[in-house]
């Protein structure tokens, strides 16, 4: 394991620890919330009871692997606490932008549908201010797609169509596509999840904000939480 993946496995250890028997879970996109996925398998094998919603279809695919129960909104509503990456932290407000795993209109749904919000980061994902080098992910229907995109310009973004491996257009598992916008500085990032939000085609934004997440920062050192 290289530094930053000792980083991450701290903070995703340190979140793992706080789960119990009998909690429904979020389970998050990304390689640390894939590092978390992995220890709760090593717990579920030992006998803790939990059932778990994944946020995408690899997280779903590495839970069943690993023997961990799935559920859904329909049987399970509301969930007890959930464990995910983020691709920024601002601290203090906490604010977070996410989706760079391209999970995120499923990730915002579950964290909005849970009583604790775990983030599990390194320390290279805490800035001073959002935006600049990482883009804010908007995922959007594909139907007038380059139109919704052209909006997205109009408030100030600079767009890049997500690509595949293959050169393809990124496809998310809703179906949907997603443009990684580029901002210099987000100064006000409510008033632009307002603006990128109200662009007809949008479907959501990688903006998580409001959701008082309690974020775990993985160092050399062990974890320490924000
Ligand atoms: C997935 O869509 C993202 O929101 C991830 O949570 C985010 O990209 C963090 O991933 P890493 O833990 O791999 O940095």
């Amino acid at each position: 394991m290289n530094t930053t993946q000792n980083a991450k496995a701290f903070a995703a250890e340190k979140a793992v620890s706080l789960i119990e028997s009998g909690m429904k879970l979020g389970l998050g996109t990304g390689s640390t919330a894939k590092i978390a996925i992995d220890l709760l398998g090593k717990r579920v094998a030992e006998g803790l009871r939990i059932v778990g919603i994944p946020t995408s279809q690899r997280s779903a695919e590495q839970a069943l692997a690993l023997g961990i129960p799935l559920t859904n909104f329909e049987e399970t509503p509301r969930l007890d606490l959930t464990i995910d990456g983020a691709d920024q932290v601002l601290p203090g407000s906490l604010q977070l932008i996410k989706g760079l795993g391209g999970a995120l209109l499923r990730e915002k749904i579950v964290a909005f549908a849970s009583d604790r919000y775990l983030i599990v980061v390194d320390e290279s994902k805490i800035v001073s201010e959002l935006g600049g080098k990482v883009p804010v992910p908007v995922e959007v229907v594909e139907f007038g797609w380059n139109t919704t995109v052209e909006r997205l310009t109009k408030i100030g973004a600079r767009p890049v169509p997500r690509r595949d491996a293959a050169g393809a257009l990124y496809r998310t598992d809703t179906g949907n596509l997603i443009a990684d916008c580029f901002f210099e500085q987000i100064k006000d990032a409510g008033r632009l999840e307002i603006e990128i939000k109200s662009i007809v085609g949008v479907v959501e934004c990688g903006l998580f904000l409001g959701l008082k997440p309690e974020v775990i920062v993985g160092t050399l050192a062990g974890a320490r939480i924000l």
